[in-house]
């Protein structure tokens, strides 16, 4: 009896480990026309105080350029050579020894991700995916690296069924046979369970029945918030159910202590005409709430308090990705490094930097009548006192040549030069606040945060994945038969329940 409850301690003080802070890191897609060389990728990551990066394969020279800056880094056997190396430990052990051991501990390789999606992107690697991940650990274990590098391999969440309720959650049972050795060995290394979450997806494919607000993590009013009616857990988003799900379809194995690591989430930020979700707004809301919820630690109702440190997909727009036009706008960043977007992250306490979000600019109101403009622009150089030299030829805000782009120069100039109050930005109704940055090339704006510090100061977890196929393309197409299953599964929760 005694010995019982002791074991039951011990279990229930080991589920699920939370030994270190959660992170927020970054996928490091490749797919672009004008890909940045290492150098501008890591002065990036260092401006944007990223501290964990997922690599799609071991890029010598990124690895190189990632030696020495504390940036912890995930890195990628691709698909392509999983065949060979679950076949052969020698070639695991040549794989190990050029792309981890080399480079290790200047570069401070965290992770290995045994392939991307192999499941359900190369299903006849399956057969051999434990032992290329057993053969890589081994080879890990030879160099004594097995402590300091995780071997995984990120999975799609398309494998996990009846995921709406959590509690019913389970794993494909076809794939049982590649799931139980693997979550054994997960188990055993003390590593975790890798899940590429796309509540996009979900909700694209849910046909109206997940809302938009519970995907983007905004909050429900409590009656529309979903209830696990097994388990009276409370999902607030899509996001924290997936989580839930993947631990119950772990348990329902019989596993209980695998922590899981999101390798890939995220919300695109252009689509097609039949693509209106993925919008600026959006993309913003969704990776800003992301981030907001992973550092303030709440877990996820299953488990309150367990991190769940997550990856976003992804750094850079990739512009060759094939498929829908939202496959080529993941990214934060374009290829110049300059955002796509500025993500709100205020209140999310000491880890992150500056709140960039509070900028507000007062710019020329669109389709305002040019005379109007011109009285305002000359007033504003003049009685106004801004300061306008900016504006003269040879100077950075002379091009674009015209009155709307002068007047906003302007506009701006005065409304922070008054403080930012509404009454500053005005100029008989010609004027309007803007949050969007002006600033064009070396014309800063006055409230402009310029190029940097889009993230702020945040840390994250680390892999470089970029495979030449995208894995959020790879996932949008097996999620489609999962998604038919999950909406249904939702629509009997949903309709008791929301
Ligand atoms: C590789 O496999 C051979 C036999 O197949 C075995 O003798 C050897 O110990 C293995 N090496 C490693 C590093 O596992
Ligand atoms: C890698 O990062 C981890 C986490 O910050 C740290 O504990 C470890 O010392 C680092 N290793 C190297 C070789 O820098
Ligand atoms: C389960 O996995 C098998 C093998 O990959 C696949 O053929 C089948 O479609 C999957 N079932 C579901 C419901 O996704
Ligand atoms: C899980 O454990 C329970 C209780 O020990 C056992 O009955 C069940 O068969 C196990 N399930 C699996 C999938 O191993
Ligand atoms: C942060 O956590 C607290 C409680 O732990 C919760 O009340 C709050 O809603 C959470 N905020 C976010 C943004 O998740
Ligand atoms: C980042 O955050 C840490 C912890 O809050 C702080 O010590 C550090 O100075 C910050 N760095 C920058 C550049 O703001
Ligand atoms: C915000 O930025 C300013 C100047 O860049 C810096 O002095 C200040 O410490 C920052 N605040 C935080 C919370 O990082
Ligand atoms: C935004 O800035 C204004 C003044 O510049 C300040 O009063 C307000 O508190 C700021 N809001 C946030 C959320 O930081
Ligand atoms: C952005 O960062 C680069 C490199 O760190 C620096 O040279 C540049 O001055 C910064 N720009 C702004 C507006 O802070
Ligand atoms: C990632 O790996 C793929 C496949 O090996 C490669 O083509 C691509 O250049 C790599 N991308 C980066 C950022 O290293």
């Amino acid at each position: 009896m005694a010995l019982h409850f002791l074991l039951l301690l011990l279990f229930a003080v080991s589920v699920v480990a939370a030994d270190e802070e959660p992170f927020i890191g970054v996928n490091i897609g490749t797919d672009l026309s004008d890909m940045p060389h290492p150098t501008q990728v890591v002065a990036l990551l260092k401006a944007q105080q990223i501290r964990h990066v997922r690599l799609y394969d071991a890029d010598q020279a990124m690895l190189l350029a990632l030696a020495k800056t504390g940036i912890q880094v995930a890195v990628t056997v691709p698909n392509e050579e999983i065949l060979a190396i679950g076949q052969s430990n020698s070639t695991a052990a040549n794989w190990v020894s050029r792309n981890v051991v080399a480079h290790y501990p200047a570069t401070n390789i965290t992770a290995i991700c045994v392939g991307s999606e192999v499941l359900t992107t190369l299903p006849n690697a399956a057969k051999v995916l434990v032992s290329a991940i057993k053969y890589i650990h081994s080879a890990l274990v030879a160099s004594n690296l097995d402590r300091q590098v995780k071997v995984s391999t990120p999975l799609s969440s398309s494998i996990i069924l009846d995921s709406f309720p959590p509690s019913q959650a389970f794993f494909n049972r076809s794939l049982n046979p590649v799931l139980v050795p693997l979550l054994d060995f997960l188990q055993s290394t003390g590593s975790y369970l890798m899940l590429n979450i796309y509540p996009y997806y979900d909700y694209m494919q849910s046909n109206g029945v997940i809302p938009l607000d519970y995907a983007l993590f905004k909050s429900l009013p409590p009656n529309k918030e979903a209830v696990d009616s097994n388990t009276l857990l409370h999902y607030t988003n899509v996001f924290d159910a997936m989580v839930d799900a993947a631990y119950f379809a772990m348990a329902f194995l019989n596993y209980t202590n695998i922590p899981v690591v999101v390798t890939e989430s995220g919300w695109p930020s252009k689509g097609g005409s039949n693509e209106p979700d993925a919008t600026v707004d959006n993309a913003n809301t969704y990776n800003s709430n992301l981030i907001k919820h992973v550092f303030n630690k709440t877990g996820t109702p299953k488990h309150p308090g367990i991190d769940v440190s997550t990856y976003i997909y992804e750094l850079y727009n990739e512009d060759m990705k094939s498929g829908p036009l939202s496959e080529k706008n993941w990214g934060l960043f374009d290829a110049n490094g300059t955002p796509i977007y500025i993500l709100h992250l205020t209140e999310s306490g000491a880890v992150l930097a500056n709140d960039t979000s509070n900028n507000t600019f007062c710019i020329a109101k669109d389709g305002a009548d040019p005379k109007m403009l011109q009285a305002a622009l000359d007033w504003a150089c003049g009685p106004g006192k801004v300061e306008c030299s900016p504006l003269l030829q040879g100077q950075p805000c002379y091009e674009p040549d015209n009155v709307i782009a002068h007047a906003n120069y302007a506009f701006d100039t005065y409304y922070h030069k008054m403080g930012k109050t509404p009454d500053a930005c005005d100029f008989n109704g010609v004027a309007t606040i803007s949050t969007s940055d002006p600033s064009h090339g070396s014309c800063l704006f006055p409230g402009s945060v310029g190029k940097n510090g889009t993230l702020g100061n945040f840390t994250a977890p680390s892999m470089n994945s970029t495979n030449s196929d995208s894995s959020a393309y790879k996932f949008s197409c097996d999620l489609r038969i999962r998604s038919l299953l999950m909406v249904t599964g939702f629509l009997l929760w949903g309709v008791v329940l929301l």
